[in-house]
């Protein structure tokens, strides 16, 4: 019986770790992506190594992105930052 209750005591420890490290990257999602940005989910898919902005070799890989990444770059800065690729759907 009480080997019973260290494993209902550990499994439980478990979900609370498995909840914890959940919130933990929700977190993180949230600071990288603000929600009020439509693009957010596209950004993400693009920037492949999650610097928070697409160089264009990330941009590249989305087709409408070829033509007109460096008139979409606002501040002339080589990258795509999500609010300026925001401004694609406009
Ligand atoms: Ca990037
Ligand atoms: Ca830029």
């Amino acid at each position: 019986m009480k080997m019973v209750a260290a494993l209902l005591g550990s499994a439980s420890l478990f979900s609370v770790l498995v909840i914890a490290k959940g919130s933990i990257e929700a977190a993180q999602a949230d600071t990288a992506a603000p929600t009020a940005n439509p693009a957010a989910p596209v950004f993400n898919q693009l920037d492949r190594n999650a610097d928070g902005k697409l160089s264009f070799l990330e941009a590249r890989q989305d087709a409408r992105l070829i033509d007109t990444f460096y008139r979409m770059d606002l501040d002339l800065d080589g990258f795509l930052s999500p609010y300026e690729l925001g401004r694609l759907s406009n």
